[in-house]
């Protein structure tokens, strides 16, 4: 990694804390367990790639950072929702996640399921507070993409995919498709969000879609290839689940050497996509490099 990468994703990553734990503030009262639930799942972890894509596409369109800070405390709600409901027995049944127990391990299952559904309106309702844009045209905006993007046509399309990929074959072109709702969709929605709250020309904004597009399928190519060749220390969940459930991947399709070539490939595409930034693109531009090349 970069020192100019790791250096704005620390001090991002510190920013999008802070903001989480003010955005879902400790309860009193008999409801209090849901929201220890949620601050369990939401603080202290993770790499908040997603949140940082959020603040660098804004940054490239002179977006008032604190209502930038508040789309991506969002983006990252919904992330943890996804994670902590991923993890149940009922989905990949995982025990450890982010280095420690996962939600329902924790806490029980049936506060794993609440805190996560709370989780997901509460991102919701950030994107539709008038603190987070003047706007409200963009605010609509912001809440429609997001539902999209998380919803049926996104990401919660791709898990029921995903699911199914246990019991029937599956060829390389439902695996892009599996992706590209499943982790693709969020990413997609982080890297467009600066230019919807920036108002930017369609041009610049296609030029972000086109850069997410790649670095989503090269983020989940490596999350493959991980889950093969990663260690579980690094990584602070198990190892080696696709294979042992027989499940396709980019990996066992392809051979994790063609994998690795075309996760990498891909992260020079989506460079190429970022030329209209000129300089102010260069965190954008480490970051993909970065992302075929990390161990967790
Ligand atoms: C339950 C609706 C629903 C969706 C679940 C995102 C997802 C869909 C499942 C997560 C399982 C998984 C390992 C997906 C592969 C890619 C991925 C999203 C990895 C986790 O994202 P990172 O690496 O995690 O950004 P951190 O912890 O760093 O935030």
């Amino acid at each position: 990694m970069t020192p100019i990468l790791a250096e704005a994703l620390a001090r991002d990553a510190e920013r999008i804390e802070t903001a989480l734990a003010v955005m879902l503030p400790e309860m009193p009262g008999p409801e209090r367990r849901v929201v220890e639930a949620m601050r369990y799942a939401a603080l202290g972890g993770g790499k908040r790639m997603r949140p940082f894509l959020v603040l660098e596409s804004a940054r490239l369109f002179n977006v008032n950072p604190d209502c930038a800070l508040r789309v991506a405390a969002a983006i990252e709600m919904v992330h943890c929702y996804s994670l902590v409901h991923d993890d149940l027995p009922a989905m990949d049944d995982d025990d450890m996640r982010r280095g420690r127990p996962t939600v329902h391990k924790a806490f029980d299952e049936a506060t794993a399921i609440l805190a996560g559904d709370a989780l997901l309106t509460r991102a919701f309702e950030v994107l539709a507070d008038p603190l987070t844009h003047g706007d409200g045209n963009v605010r609509s905006e912001l809440v429609l993409t997001l539902a999209r993007a998380a919803g049926a046509e996104g990401m919660v399309g791709g898990q029921m995919i995903d699911l199914d990929a246990e019991h029937r074959e599956m060829d390389i072109g439902i695996i892009m498709r599996l992706q590209r709702l499943k982790t693709g969709a969020l990413i997609l929605f982080a890297c467009e969000a600066g230019a919807v709250m920036g108002h930017a020309p369609a041009q610049l904004r296609e030029a972000l879609r086109g850069y997410a597009q790649d670095l989503g399928l090269a983020f989940q190519m490596t999350d493959d290839l991980l889950d093969v060749e990663g260690e579980a220390g690094d990584l602070g969940k198990a190892v080696g689940k696709d294979a042992a459930r027989g499940k396709a991947t980019f990996v066992s399709l392809l051979g994790a050497a063609r994998a690795r070539d075309q996760a990498h490939m891909l992260a020079e595409q989506a460079v190429t996509h970022l030329h209209a930034f000129g300089a102010e693109g260069a965190c954008l531009r480490d970051l993909a490099l970065w992302v075929v090349e990390r161990r967790s």
